[in-house]
Order: structure tokens, then C-alpha cells, then sequence
């Protein structure tokens, strides 16, 4: 790898603020020189590209696309100088121009192009991809707009526009060379000719996808990767010509069209609705995606009959499901191949990953929506699902329930999943229990006919930035035990720091560093919000989108249990505890944003309350983004974990908790079942129903209710609830919900099998000793949850690449 001194990168620095704001140092605002140290590294990831490139293209590599309506990257100028090696010199250099590095990082905007775990994931898979040297494309749209900032006024959620690009756009490159053009609405005709269909669409409107790319460094490596994210630009040039008569309107009427479908990014998690816009978003980038791969492809091979031997295509959820008409599209109308060959390549092609099994999130279009804005993709998803009826109706012996659950068009609904599910030589879930779910239930009826297509891949988070970059005492702590930096490419390596256990020094260090880290958290949080978090306390953190299934409010009714006993019993003692909770609410979610607003009520009560002082302390961190997480991890003890069983996919922020030093408390749910295999009993605090136990006391009928009698702990926590706080605002509607409305996460009934298992922590938390030797563990074995871990699986088991030692 080449390497940059300090005074190369200083001298380019200068190079940049002279040429494109002729500026000198002195007179640099910190934002220039943000961007003029961004346009340096892009500037030497791009000679690291051309090379890339040119090695992928001689060696006829086979090539992974990533594709996912989602990317959410956080900030990249600390990430790419830690990458390319440069993170010291860009220190110092920026030092000698009077900058202090960390400044500069924290001007730099999030790309929040994504909701939560399923866009971050993507975010880290480029980076290990990268890492491990497999050739690989992200595909997503340039949303002018990523997720909505939060701001939280008197208690509630406010969503402001977040206008990354500016400064964020100084790492994307616009290639008007490679624009596509992508056809919306319109009428189509078919006619056979000599047993070919001559496909004639006309009345179109057509939209421009701009490729805006953004460069991924690898680290230790020169191998580059590119996400592509795709712009939306009006078709028709601004000439004058269609400015006379009809096409003035039309002219206008495309512009407008065009440029929404890039504006924001769908702020609903895991909430499907059948919105005509985002069927527009899905198509325009999957099909200037798919347009783009062929043009690529038939420029080096001449045609597209070895396709599926070069490109590997991962649907990243139901999202970019279109691909799979699409690229039958090009096989079949503009290539001429006959239904079966089409149909042998894309199902050789394309791969399918489930990141949720809740029914809500389950995409299906409506028919007719399909069929106005995409007709000729109509014709042909009603053609895979005929021959896919016809299969099923032979395979299960008619047995039409079967037929009716595995069917794609159904009802006057398209159902994406079953559309990937037929095409797909390879369906993953993302955790061991997840995938068994998706095997035993969700796609029981495929599952039963061709059981080998069915995979798990465990996710992974990049621990290099969620441990190395963002820690670096913890990461000077592994290197010491672990005889240095092997670990950054060989995650299982961290295993070495179990030799200490025992070892006096390193638990005391692994305690200072979570005390440092504590403090500067709070440092972080005081200049921020005024607020002085007690840093004698444990931290005690839920971070995560909010949500019903993750159960933030099984957390409140704990808190509100604490604050009463603390009220009624003048010498209650307690570990005293730091709660913090960061969430977004989708926009229209309106439970959640009562949850929201419910835990701000409980904080204001809690903080202002003098029997709480040095004991509970509630504070809603507001805005939670990458960026946020970064800071956070490295200083949290606690992880709350506390899903329903069953319910949550797989869960990352889990594994960045673990990799910190946190201690998990959870439920047997997604991954959190794997950290238990890792860590053992003693190593965690585990609590509640599990997957099968859920379902077998819905089965019996479980009545909520029956708890609130029973449990006078619970039920004086409720009424508390149902009462509300200081701020007069009554939470009836959330009790209510509970007690009569089915709690259908069942909070009521692991109430107590929590709060036990809180009582464990806050004992544990006590022998100083126990809990950093617990902690040390978790961190040594942690490495199963590295997305190395994770591509290398999938390159091994789904995509067929091979992959750098
Ligand atoms: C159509 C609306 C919509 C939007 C986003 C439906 C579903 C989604 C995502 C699939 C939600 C999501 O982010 N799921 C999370 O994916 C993570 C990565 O695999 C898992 O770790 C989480 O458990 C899962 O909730």
C-alpha cells in the first residue's frame, strides 16, 4: 500500500484549498478544510479505483451487487484516512494547520441514507467486501433527504429536513457518462413475430438516473469498492423547442416527476405502505441498476449468455425485488433469449435476504398500481407467477391452501417475498433463530420443496470501525494481549484476551477505559444538552428505532417500578443507574411517538426529583444516528436487548454493545441467542418467554390483564403510568393498550422475569471484579459477530467469490 507522510498530505491539502476556494490556510473556514481533506482522500482512492478496475476486468472476476434502498454510512473522512492508513498523518497534518482533527470529523454531516439496522448493515458489508478484496457494487438512490433529524419539544418528537449533501457531497463523483434512462407509465404492445415477441412501449415518461458514486476504501488493501447512488434527473433537455405547444406541460409535468423520486429517503421502519412513489423509487434504481450492470457486461463479454457466471445479485429484503423482472426485461425484449434461457440466467443471478418476519413490513403491491406505472414489468411478473402457480399446483398435489400461501399474485396483490422466493437460488435469514423461523414458518410450504435454497448468515457488524476507530484505548488494550494488530483482519483473534481473566491489571484497565469513556460521553453530553449525567452510575442504554416488538416501554415500566420503591422507602438502596434511550419514531407511527413522549414525561419527573439524586437519572438522547452510536457504545454498560421473542430479526447494535465491554440483558431473540452460545450463562443477563414459548401462550390464550392482578408491583406501575408524571399528561392509552388491547408483545408477561433480571445486573454491577471479567469475555468472543465473519460466509455459501485470507 502507498503510504502518505504528514507533509504530502499537508502539501495536498493546500494544493486543494488554493484551487477550489483560493485560499490559504489562515483564511480556511473549518468546512473548507473538511472538504479539501475529503477531496484529497477521494483524489487517492480513485488512483486505488482505476487500478481495481482494471484487475477485476483482466481477471473476469465474478462480481457481487449489493443492492438495498438503504446505506446508511455515517460519516466517512475518519473511516477512509483509518482505511488508507493516513489517520496519523491527517492528525498531525491537520494539527500543523491548526485544526484539531476531531473538530473537523464532527463537521462532517452522517449520510443518514438509511432507517436503522438493515441500512447500517449494508454500510458495514461494503466495508468488509471491500476489506476481503471481493469485487462489489452498492446500488441505492442519492436522497437528497436521509432520515429526518429529531428534535424533541416539550417531550415530543419534530422531524426537521436533513440536508446531508452539503458539505456530505465532496465524496460523490457524478458520472454523466454511465446516465440511464428509465421508463415509467405508458401503454405497451406485444406481437409475435417468427415466435418472438416484438415488445413496442410507447407514451412513456422517462427519468435519468445520474450515478453519483462514492468511492469505499478497504483497509489494508489498495482493493476499492464503489457504492452507486443513483440521482433522478428530468429526461427532456431544457430546450426551448418543448416549450411550444403540448410539450411545454410535459416538459414541466417530468421535471417535477423526476426530481421527487430522489428527494427523501422513506423514514418507516419495518411498516410497509402501498405508496406509489416509493414503487417509483424501487423501480427507477433497480432498473438503472440492472441497465447499468449489462452495459458494463456486454462491453467485455459481447453478450449476456454467461451473465449469472460473472454478477451475483443480492436483494437486500424485498426492496429491489423488481431487479428480477427487469433483468428478464433485457434478456427477453431487447436480447431476444427465449423464456427459459431469460429465466436460467436471472434465477442464477439473484439472492434474497429476509430482515424481518412482522407481517406489517411484508411488502405487497396492489395490482393495478403495478400495472399503470410499470406494464411491460406487469406482463412479465403475471407470466412468473402463472408458471410458478403451475409448479405449485404439481408439487403439492393440488393442495390449495399451500398454493394459495406461496403465491405471487394473489387477491390483487403482488407479494414481493414469494417474487423473490421463486426466483432465488439462495433465501437467507440473518440470525440462526430467524432463519429457523423463515424455515419453519414464514416459507414453511417452500421451505418443504427445496429445502438446500434455505441459508442463515448471522450479521456482522465492521468491528474496525465500531471498536478500533472508535475506542482506541480498548483497541490498545487487545493489541496488548493479543500481540497486536492481527486482530483487525482476523476478528477471532480477540480471543486472546481471555488469557487474562484472572489478570489484575487488565481488568483494572478495562474498568479505566470504560471510566474515561463514561466521562467523555458526558462531556459530549453537557456541552450538548446541559445535562449532567452521573457518571458514578451505570449506564444502563437502549438505543435503537422505536418500536412496539423491541419493547421500550418494558424498560419505562422497570424504571417507574425503581422510581416507586424509591418513593416508598426512604432507605431503599439501589445501584444507582444512568438510563439512556436514543430512538426515531416513524413519522406516522403514533404508539411510538406516545412511547416517545412518555419517556420524556418519566425524565423530566425522575431528574427533578431529589430522592433520585446520585440513584436514577432518565435521559432521552435526541437525534440518535451513526454518528451518535459512535460516541455512545464505547461508554455503555448495560445493553438492553429486550425484543419479544421471535420478533427481532437479528438485532446489530447488540453485537457493537458487546464488542465495547457492555453486558447484554435480553431475551432469547435474534442474535442475542448466538451471544449466549458465545458467552454461556454467566456472562449475560437472560430473561423471558422464549420464541416457542410465545407462541404456544398465544396459542393458549393469554390474558394480559391477569398479570395487573396478580403482580402488585406491576399493577402500581401501571396505574402510575395510566396517571402519568409531573407534566399532567395522562398515558391511559398505553395502559389500556396493555391490559385490553392483547399486549401483543407480551411486556405483561415478562415483567417480572426482567425486572429479576435486572436485580442481577445491578448485584453483579456491585463486585467490580466479576462484572470486568464478565465484560472482558464478552468482548474476547465477540469476533463471530465481525461482518468479515459474515461476507466470508456469504462469499463461501451464496455467492461463490473468493475471498483475501
Ligand atoms: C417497507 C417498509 C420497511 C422498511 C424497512 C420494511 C422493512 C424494513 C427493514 C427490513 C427493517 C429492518 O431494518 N430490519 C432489521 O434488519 C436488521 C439487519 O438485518 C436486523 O438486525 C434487525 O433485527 C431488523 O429489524
Amino acid at each position: 500500500m502507498a503510504q502518505y507522510t504528514k507533509s504530502q498530505l499537508t502539501e495536498l491539502i493546500i494544493g486543494k484549498l488554493r484551487r477550489n476556494f483560493g485560499r490559504e490556510v489562515e483564511h480556511a473556514t473549518p468546512t473548507q478544510i473538511f472538504k479539501c481533506c475529503a477531496l484529497v482522500l477521494r483524489d487517492i482512492m480513485n488512483i486505488h479505483r482505476v487500478d481495481t478496475a482494471e484487475r477485476v476486468r483482466e481477471k473476469q472476476a465474478r462480481q457481487v451487487h449489493y443492492l438495498s434502498l438503504e446505506f446508511l454510512m455515517g460519516r466517512s473522512l475518519m473511516k477512509n484516512a483509518y482505511n488508507l492508513g493516513v489517520l496519523d498523518a491527517l492528525t498531525q497534518a491537520l494539527d500543523e494547520m491548526g485544526f484539531a482533527a476531531a473538530d473537523i470529523f464532527e463537521l462532517e454531516p452522517d449520510a443518514g441514507l438509511g432507517n436503522g439496522g438493515l441500512g447500517r448493515l449494508a454500510a458495514c458489508y461494503l466495508d468488509s467486501m471491500t476489506t476481503l478484496e471481493i469485487p462489489a457494487t452498492g446500488y441505492s438512490i442519492c436522497y437528497e433527504l436521509g432520515i429526518f433529524r429529531q428534535k424533541i419539544i416539550d417531550g415530543q418528537q419534530v422531524e426537521l429536513p436533513d440536508n446531508w449533501l452539503e458539505p456530505g457531497e465532496a465524496w460523490l463523483i457524478t458520472k454523466m457518462d454511465e446516465v440511464q434512462t428509465v421508463r415509467f407509465g405508458g401503454k405497451v404492445d406485444v406481437h409475435w413475430e417468427r415466435g418472438r415477441a416484438q415488445v413496442e412501449h410507447t407514451d412513456y415518461t422517462s427519468v435519468m438516473a445520474v450515478p453519483r458514486d462514492m468511492v469505499i476504501a478497504g483497509y489494508g488493501t489498495d482493493h476499492t469498492n464503489t457504492l452507486r447512488l443513483w440521482d433522478a434527473r428530468c429526461a427532456l433537455p431544457v430546450d426551448m423547442k418543448y416549450y411550444s405547444s403540448g410539450e411545454y406541460l410535459k416538459a414541466v409535468e417530468q421535471k417535477a416527476m423526476a426530481e421527487v423520486i430522489a428527494k427523501v429517503l422513506y423514514p418507516a421502519d419495518d411498516h410497509y405502505e402501498g405508496k406509489s412513489l416509493r414503487l417509483k423509487q424501487q423501480y427507477f434504481f433497480v432498473s438503472a441498476t440492472v441497465q447499468s450492470i449489462c452495459r458494463a457486461h456486454k462491453a467485455q463479454y459481447g453478450t449476456l449468455r454467461n451473465f449469472h457466471e460473472k454478477h451475483v445479485i443480492q436483494i437486500n429484503d424485498t426492496h429491489p425485488t423488481l431487479v428480477i423482472p427487469e433483468l428478464m426485461r433485457i434478456l427477453l425484449d431487447e436480447e431476444g433469449y427465449s423464456w427459459e434461457d431469460a429465466w436460467d440466467i436471472v434465477s442464477h443471478t439473484v439472492c434474497y435476504t429476509n430482515h424481518t418476519v412482522l407481517a406489517e413490513a411484508l411488502e405487497k403491491w396492489p395490482q393495478e398500481l403495478i400495472q399503470t406505472l410499470l406494464p411491460r414489468i406487469w406482463m412479465l411478473i403475471v407470466e412468473i407467477a402463472n408458471r410458478y402457480q403451475a409448479y405449485l399446483e404439481q408439487a403439492f398435489h393440488g393442495d390449495q391452501a399451500k398454493v394459495e400461501n406461496m403465491a405471487i399474485i394473489w387477491d390483487g396483490q403482488v407479494r414481493m417475498a414469494n417474487l423473490c422466493v421463486c426466483a432465488c437460488q439462495a433465501v437467507n435469514g440473518v440470525s440462526a433463530l430467524h432463519s429457523d423461523i423463515l424455515r419453519k414458518d414464514v416459507f414453511r410450504n417452500a421451505c418443504s420443496l427445496k429445502p438446500q435454497v434455505f441459508k442463515n448468515v448471522t450479521n456482522g457488524i465492521d468491528h474496525r470501525r465500531w471498536l478500533s476507530e472508535i475506542n482506541p484505548r480498548l483497541d490498545g488494550l487487545i493489541r496488548q494481549c493479543a500481540g497486536g494488530d492481527d486482530y483487525l483482519l482476523h476478528p477471532d483473534a480477540m480471543r486472546a484476551l481471555e488469557h487474562y481473566r484472572d489478570d489484575r491489571a487488565v481488568l483494572a484497565e478495562l474498568e479505566d477505559i470504560k471510566r474515561e469513556n463514561k466521562r467523555r460521553f458526558a462531556g459530549y453530553v453537557a456541552r450538548e444538552t446541559g445535562i449532567l449525567l452521573n457518571t458514578d452510575a451505570m449506564f444502563d442504554v437502549q438505543v435503537k428505532r422505536l418500536h412496539e416488538y423491541k419493547r421500550q416501554l418494558l424498560n419505562v415500566l422497570h424504571i417507574v417500578h425503581l422510581y416507586q420503591q424509591i418513593k416508598s422507602d426512604r432507605s431503599f438502596e439501589m445501584t444507582p443507574r444512568v438510563f439512556l434511550f436514543g430512538a426515531k419514531s416513524a413519522p406516522g407511527y403514533t404508539v411510538a411517538k406516545e412511547i416517545i413522549h412518555l419517556i420524556n414525561s418519566l425524565a423530566a419527573t425522575v431528574n427533578a426529583d431529589p430522592a433520585c439524586k446520585d440513584k436514577l437519572q432518565v435521559v432521552f438522547l435526541e437525534n440518535y444516528r451513526v454518528s451518535l452510536a459512535e460516541k455512545l457504545m464505547p461508554a455503555s454498560e448495560l445493553s438492553e436487548q429486550i425484543s419479544t421473542a421471535g420478533k427481532e430479526a437479528s438485532g446489530t447494535g447488540n453485537m457493537k454493545f458487546m464488542m465495547n465491554g457492555a453486558l447484554t440483558i435480553g431475551t432469547l431473540d435474534g442474535a442475542n441467542v448466538e451471544m449466549h452460545q458465545q458467552v454461556g450463562d454467566e456472562n449475560i443477563f437472560l430473561f423471558g418467554l422464549t420464541a416457542d414459548e410465545v407462541i404456544e401462550k398465544k396459542r393458549q390464550g393469554y390474558q394480559a390483564y391477569e398479570y395487573y392482578n396478580n403482580d402488585p408491583a406491576l399493577r402500581a406501575v401501571l396505574d402510575q403510568i395510566a396517571k402519568g408524571f409531573d407534566d399532567g399528561v395522562a398515558y391511559d392509552s398505553i395502559t389500556n393498550r396493555l391490559l385490553f388491547g392483547g399486549d401483543e408483545y407480551m411486556l405483561l408477561a415478562d415483567f417480572e422475569s426482567y425486572r429479576q433480571a435486572q436485580e442481577r445486573a445491578a448485584k453483579t454491577y456491585l463486585d467490580r471484579t466479576r462484572w470486568n471479567q464478565m465484560a472482558l469475555t464478552n468482548i474476547a468472543r465477540s469476533g463471530l459477530f465481525a461482518a468479515d465473519r459474515s461476507i466470508r460466509d456469504y462469499a463461501r455459501d451464496i455467492w461463490h467469490v473468493p475471498t483475501r485470507e
